[in-house]
Formats: structure tokens, C-alpha cells, sequence
């Protein structure tokens, strides 16, 4: 069959291709069929439609001899991929038609896929929406990652408290990957170095497989299809047949054991990096097999390796794959026997490097005794790496060496042709504090990249109202060309058109509240304002100033309950590292709150708050269409971008938020007038925490703050164990380096200018109209352009 030649899709193709996968690739007939066959079947015969455009997109690749874009990433976070594909592939109606057909039900089926959690939260969110621009843009490009058997953790609630399970998505039928068992590579860790014929030989101690599962991804259309593919470690020898016949069936099994320990789980934290040894061999892991992979790959089409830096560009998505830089040259120098100076010229002009974070307890480093005992070859080169950068920069005043440590922030700097961070801000506090004397070294390489967010899923596909209205008015051209969204600008101050936008926002609210009473047990009222903070749990992102400002306000409510206040829900959904103790208290706080609050019936028609458990993909795509507020509000200088906050502003959630990330960004394009600013800049922060005791005359001067603490601290939210919080309340008037009591004053003014502009409901619409119609900037095929033109030199085939 030539599979070019697929019919055109109907309904009834459609149905015939899912009955035909239910029999032939499920063995079921449609009467003995369970939710999860038909979802598998409807995923293959929507997957099915990609292979062609797959295969097609390899082959142009190949005649075109184009240039390769390599993105390496601990992290891909990208959640469910039934709707994703059927939304580009232009299926959708033709999805739903089918189903109903067969009596079956298109939601029911499209939730009955696992939400893939293979990343913590903003770099691996942002991962998933690069490979889908790098699609959509038809850029040819590959992912590399780890497949985890394990993502992130599943939170649950016990008396408020985060309970921690593993997340077990492989346990339900995976319909979007392909075992690759051809696509295997030895991988070693540890053992000896030694001299041979003047070249050092590497002979490890341990070695596991990595085999590849490619997953297709498809973009806007289905016009281009790249891969992401996912290692696995898989034991060498895979059983120990001599301790089997001996009868210890333990030992027989523990080479697969130890093996498939490297992919087994995701390290659930993005801030503390607790230099685990075991994280380091999942970095060696996934970095090494994905350069056999792509050497393999230019090997078969180029015979020079001097032409690696024309033909392949590869990116580091933050320090995680730093590996490779060293790796490349062991494999240039050692294996291929290139002169050491050249092989480090080849890696240079081939890697980049992207940080995103400035968070100094964030940024790896080895030990030197872990790095050499795991990676000794890797070791000698960093060093050569180190000396070489020191002859040829005399006056440089550092070392990715010092300490006895291996820093990877560093040790990317020097070894990428650019390296960027993630908004304006962000990248130029680059500039001035981590790599302020590699940038004065290497004035050219830092460049920006603002981050963006893929417009199919996170406003096409999760937002279906406002894509219809936004589609009646000017057309589906914003699909792939975000920044038409402008058009829709003249028709804000049309009122019939207005009401239209609000009824789309007012369905999704509705929608959002009827979920919110049948699976929490919520009972919310759409008209009221919903006010949303979703992200990991960290104190620089302040959850606990959200919530500080929520006690201030339901005090002030029951002060004057008949005052006319405006009916608020304050909705929160986030988890914390397991090992981040502060953080926990943060969520156990909130769910005290919560309890107390929305029990009393005082104030529970002005005030709600809610705690979402389990936050992630799916659920964001859940609760941003029904926004009102997006809640921003990080210390300056500390979010490196954010991207939830574009999704919000997409999706006409007004932001309130402070100068930090890519919000500054946000409030230029949508106007400072629809968006809430309060608090410090950065540089006021830095200044600030040299003020003696800052938090406590912040305290003193704010009654409200003052009073909201001293509730914390007496037991309000916990009367059965009054003391619970005295640490939160003891950090907040003390060292507070989050500087939250010092913002919190101005958060409460701009937060009652938010009461007073959602009361009047029409400049509200107007207000969060704008904001969609000036979000388009905040696409990822925006940011992949700007990859693509100042990093990789990449073009679209
Ligand atoms: C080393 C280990 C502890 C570690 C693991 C994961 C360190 C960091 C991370 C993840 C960091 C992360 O998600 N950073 C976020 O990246 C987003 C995409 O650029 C930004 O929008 C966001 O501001 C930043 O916090």
C-alpha cells in the first residue's frame, strides 16, 4: 500500500480505521471493548495520519541535506496527545462525528489518556511547546530525553498536608510511541582511563543499553512531523542465568534492576540541585546516547566532521545535558583521533546553551570525587577544557574548577556558540550577575529568547469558545500567525461583539464550576471573579503573599460584610518538591485557610479559596480558559520567564504581577492600563534586603499585614495545633528574603484596583480582550524563529 494515498479523512473513514485498529491491533470486538480500546484505537487511527507526513519530512530532510536541530532535554512535559494531534490534523469534527457514531462518548474517551508528566513544570512545559512550533515552523528537528517510567509525582491532600505517590502513566496503554530496538547504544559509567598509542582509552566499569522510543509530533495541519525520542535503560545482560540456576532469583534479576534504576523516575525538584550521583548518570544517559544518535546519523550523510557545526545544531536546555560538551570531545579526540583543539572548535560552534534560572542553589555542580568516579575520562577533558579556555583568556578570573566542583553553568558558557536566557530581564541579569566576566570574555554569545507558548494547544484546543469567536471574526489565520490576533482590536470597542467575548469567558467559568462541585466538591459561583495562581510551589513565587492578602481581605469582609465587596474565588493548584519542607507548610497553610474561610458563612459570598490537588497539564488546560485574574507575582529579579503567564494573558486573564520575567514583557505588549503592577523592581529588592529589618517595618506600618499574621500565628487556621505556622510567621517578620511583607502593601492597593475595575464589567471585558488581542508575541513559533535565525542557523522546509 502506499501510504501517501490514505483516503481523505470522513467520518466514516474515520470510524471504519478505529473499528478496524479495535479488531486488528486490539483483539476486541466493539461489544467487549473498555473505554481504554477505543481510546487506543481512535489514537492510532489518528496516529496512522502522521506516518506519511513522518516519513516525508525524513526524506526532505535528507535531499535537502538541511541543516539538524538537536534539542536535549532532562524534561518533556507534555501531557496528553490524543486532542493535540486530532486538533492539528484538522480532525476534530470528524473525531466527535465518528465516536457518536459508536456510541461512544469524544470527551469521555479523549480523558481516559494519562496526562504525561515527564517534567517538573516550566522547562518541560517548555520543551513540549518548542517541538510542536519546531513542527508547525516544518524545522527539521529532533528531541532527546529520558523516558521516564515514572514523571512527577501524583499529590493528593491527607488533612490538608501534600501526600507524594508515583505517577504510573505507563501502566495504561501508551499509543504514541514506537520501540525503536534497532536504535540501541552502550552506555558506560565509571572504570579506568589509560594511555594507548599516545590516546587516552576509556574502558568503563559498568555499562546499561539505551534504547530509543520515538514519539511523532506533529504540527498546525499536519504538514510536518518531527520526533521526539525517549531513552530507556535496559540491562546489557539482561539476566544472570548462573544465580538463577543456583537458585537466587534475586541476584538473577538484579542486572535488569539496576539497569532500568537510570529511567525509572523523574527527579521531582527544580530547585535544590542535591548533586545525587544518580542524577548524574541519568544526565551521562540520555546526553551520551543522543550523540551516538546524531553522530550516527551525520555519518551517514557527510564523511568530514569538520562540517558538524554547518549540519547540526544542538541545544542544552539549561546545564542537564552539559555532559555533552566534554562527551562530544572525548568521542572527536579520543574515538575519531582529532587534535583536541579542533575537536573543541567542532563541539563550540555545534552546542548552545540556555539557562533558566538565576536561583544560585539551582545551578549544578559535581563534586569532583562523584563527577570522576562515574565520569573519570570526562574529568581529564573538563579540565583540558578549563586550561584551554585559561590560555587563551589570561585575565579571566574564574574557573569551572573551583572548589573541587565541576560547574556546568560554566562549563556550558565556554563550550556553546550562543547561550540565552529566557526574557529581556532575565537575560540581562545574565549579563551582569552569573556570567558577568564570561560575558565581558565573550561580549557576543549571550543573546535573548524569549519564551512563548504553542497557540494550538493553549488557546485552539483548550479554549474552544474563544477560538470560535476569534475564528467568526477574523478567520483561522491566527492558528499559525499569532499576532493577527490584533485584528480582533477594532471590534473591542464594539459592545455586541464584547458581549460575545464575555459570554465565551462566562461558558468556561460555568464549565470550570460544574467540574469544580462534581470532583471537589466546590460549590462556586461563576459570576464571581476567578482568580487563579497555578505553578510549582517556591517562595520566591510567593503563593504565601497570595494567601497573606486573602486572610488581610477576609478579615476586612468580616469587618463590614455588607461593604459591597466583589465575589472572589481565589483558586491555587501547585506542588512542592517532596523534600522542600517550607514549601509543604506553604500548601498546608493554604488548605487551612481554605477550610476556615469557606465555612463561614459571614463572608462565603465574597470569599473562597480552593486548593486544587495534582496540578498539571491537564488541569492547566482546564483552568486558564476560565481565568479572570492571572496571578504573577514572583520577587522580582528571581522568575526567569515565566510561561503560564502568557497562557493567562492569551486566554484574557488580566495579570496581576510585579516588574519580573517575561511579565515586563507582557504589560509593554498589552498596555500597562490592562495590567495590575504592583511591587519592587529588581534592582529595588537587592536594595532593600540591605535595609535593617525590612520585614518588620513593613509590618509595623500595614495594620492589615500585621493583623493577617498575627492570625497565622495565633492558631486562626489551626486551632487544634495554634503554633503550626509560628515558623512561617517567624520567616516572614524576620529574614523574609522573599521580601513578601515588604510588597505586600502595594499588592493589596493594586488588588482592590482589581475589585473596582472587575466591577464594572465592561471595562473588564474590554480589559481582558486586550490582552488576548496583544498576547500573539507570546507564541512559541515566535521564540523557534528567533532559535532559528540568531542560534541554530535553521530553515524551514
Ligand atoms: C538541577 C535541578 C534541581 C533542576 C531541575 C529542574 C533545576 C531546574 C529545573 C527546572 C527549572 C525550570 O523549570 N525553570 C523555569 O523555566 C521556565 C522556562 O524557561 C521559565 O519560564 C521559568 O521562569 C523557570 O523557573
Amino acid at each position: 500500500m502506499n501510504i501517501a494515498t490514505l483516503p481523505a479523512v470522513s467520518t466514516d473513514t474515520l470510524r471504519d480505521a478505529i473499528l478496524s485498529h479495535l479488531a486488528y491491533s486490539f483483539g476486541k470486538t466493539p461489544e467487549a471493548a473498555q473505554i481504554e480500546d477505543w481510546r487506543m484505537a481512535l489514537s492510532f487511527a489518528i496516529r496512522d495520519r502522521m506516518v506519511a507526513r513522518w516519513f516525508e519530512a525524513t526524506r526532505r530532510t535528507y535531499e535537502a541535506e538541511a541543516k539538524r536541530v538537536y534539542y536535549l532535554s532532562m524534561e518533556f512535559l507534555i501531557g496528553r496527545l490524543l486532542e493535540d494531534g486530532i486538533v492539528n490534523l484538522r480532525l476534530q469534527e470528524q473525531a466527535r462525528a465518528a465516536l457518536y457514531d459508536l456510541g461512544l462518548d469524544y470527551d469521555a474517551v479523549l480523558a481516559d489518556e494519562p496526562d504525561a508528566a515527564l517534567g517538573n513544570g516550566g522547562l518541560g512545559r517548555l520543551a513540549a511547546c518548542f517541538l510542536e512550533s519546531l513542527s508547525t515552523l516544518s524545522c527539521p528537528a529532533m528531541g532527546y530525553g529520558i523516558r521516564y517510567e515514572h514523571g512527577l509525582f501524583r499529590q493528593s491532600f491527607h488533612d490538608g498536608r501534600q501526600v507524594e505517590a508515583p505517577e504510573t502513566w505507563l501502566l495504561q496503554r501508551h499509543a504514541w510511541e514506537f520501540e525503536r530496538p534497532e536504535a540501541r547504544y552502550r552506555i558506560g559509567f565509571g572504570g579506568q582511563v589509560r594511555e594507548s598509542g599516545g590516546r587516552a582509552v576509556w574502558t568503563p566499569e559498568e555499562e546499561v543499553d539505551a534504547e530509543a522510543f520515538d514519539t511523532p509530533i506533529a504540527g498546525w495541519q499536519g504538514h510536518w512531523v518531527n520526533t521526539l525520542r525517549l531513552w530507556s535503560a535496559k540491562a546489557v545482560h539482561p539476566f544472570d542465568l548462573t544465580s538463577f540456576n543456583r537458585g537466587d532469583f534475586a541476584a538473577a534479576a538484579a542486572p535488569e534492576a539496576l539497569a532500568r534504576t537510570i529511567s525509572r523516575v523523574l527527579y521531582p525538584d527544580d530547585t535544590t540541585e542535591q548533586g545525587k550521583e544518580l542524577r548524574l548518570k541519568q544526565e551521562f544517559f540520555f546526553t551520551a546516547a543522543a550523540l551516538r544518535d546524531i553522530l550516527r546519523r551525520f555519518d551517514s550523510e557527510y564523511d568530514d566532521l569538520g562540517r558538524l557545526p554547518e549540519k547540526v545544531a544542538i541545544q542544552l536546555n539549561d546545564t542537564h545535558p552539559a555532559i555533552a560538551g566534554p562527551e562530544l570531545v572525548r568521542i572527536l579526540h579520543d574515538e575519531r583521533g582529532i587534535d583536541f583543539d579542533t575537536a573543541m572548535t567542532l563541539a563550540q560552534g555545534t552546542l548552545n546553551y540556555t539557562n533558566h534560572t538565576l536561583l544560585p542553589e539551582a545551578l549544578e555542580s559535581w563534586h569532583e570525587g562523584v563527577f570522576g568516579k562515574l565520569l573519570p575520562r570526562h574529568l581529564q577533558i573538563v579540565d583540558r577544557i578549563d586550561d584551554a579556555h585559561a590560555r587563551a583568556h589570561p585575565s579571566r578570573g574564574f574557573s569551572m574548577r573551583a572548589d573541587h566542583q565541576v560547574r556546568m553553568g560554566e562549563l556550558s558558557f565556554v563550550m556553546a556558540n550562543r547561550v540565552n536566557g529566557v526574557s529581556a530581564l532575565h537575560t540581562g541579569l545574565m549579563k551582569e550577575t552569573v556570567f558577568a566576566e564570561l560575558n565581558a570574555l565573550h561580549p557576543e554569545k549571550i543573546v535573548n529568547q524569549t519564551n512563548g507558548v504553542t497557540p494550538r494547544r493553549w488557546l485552539l484546543s483548550c479554549n474552544p469558545g474563544l477560538s470560535e469567536l476569534i475564528t467568526d471574526t477574523i478567520g483561522d489565520g491566527w492558528v499559525a500567525d499569532l499576532e493577527r490576533l490584533r485584528e480582533i482590536e477594532p471590534e473591542v470597542e464594539d459592545a455586541g461583539w464584547r458581549d460575545r467575548f464575555a459570554a465565551a469567558k462566562r461558558a468556561n467559568k460555568a464549565t470550570l464550576s460544574d467540574w469544580l462541585g462534581e470532583t471537589q466538591g466546590l460549590q462556586v459561583d461563576p459570576e464571581a471573579m476567578f482568580d487563579i495562581q497555578i505553578k510549582r510551589m517556591h517562595e520566591y513565587k510567593r503563593q504565601h503573599l497570595n494567601i497573606l492578602e486573602a486572610i488581610a481581605h477576609w478579615q476586612e469582609i468580616k469587618d463590614a460584610p455588607d461593604a459591597g465587596w466583589v465575589p472572589r474565588i481565589k483558586i491555587f493548584a501547585g506542588k512542592a518538591a517532596p523534600g522542600y519542607a517550607f514549601a509543604k507548610d506553604i500548601i498546608r497553610l493554604i488548605n487551612d485557610v481554605s477550610r476556615v474561610v469557606n465555612a463561614d458563612q459571614a463572608t462565603r459570598e465574597a470569599l473562597q479559596v480552593a486548593f486544587l490537588p495534582n496540578y498539571n497539564v491537564t488541569l492547566a488546560e482546564r483552568l486558564i480558559p476560565a481565568a479572570d485574574l492571572s496571578e504573577q507575582i514572583s520577587t522580582a529579579g528571581k522568575e526567569a520567564s515565566g510561561t503560564g503567564n502568557m497562557k493567562f494573558a492569551l486566554n484574557g486573564a488580566p495579570t496581576i504581577g510585579t516588574l519580573d520575567g517575561a511579565n515586563v514583557e507582557i504589560r509593554e505588549h498589552v498596555g500597562a492600563e490592562n495590567f495590575f503592577l504592583f511591587g519592587m523592581t529588581a534592582p529595588e529588592v537587592t536594595a532593600r534586603r540591605e535595609v535593617e529589618a525590612h520585614a518588620r517595618q513593613a509590618i509595623e506600618a500595614d495594620p492589615r499585614l500585621a493583623r493577617a499574621l498575627e492570625a497565622v500565628g495565633s492558631g486562626v487556621f489551626s486551632p487544634d495545633e495554634p503554633d503550626r505556622y509560628a515558623h512561617i510567621v517567624e520567616n516572614l517578620s524576620g529574614h523574609d528574603y522573599f521580601l513578601v511583607a515588604s510588597d505586600f502593601t502595594d499588592y493589596w492597593r493594586a488588588q482592590r484596583e482589581v475589585d473596582s475595575a472587575y466591577a464594572d464589567r465592561d471595562r473588564w471585558t474590554r480589559m481582558a480582550a486586550l490582552n488576548t488581542a496583544r498576547s500573539g508575541w507570546f507564541s512559541s513559533d515566535r521564540t523557534i524563529r528567533g532559535y532559528m535565525d540568531d542560534i541554530w542557523g535553521a530553515k524551514s522546509l
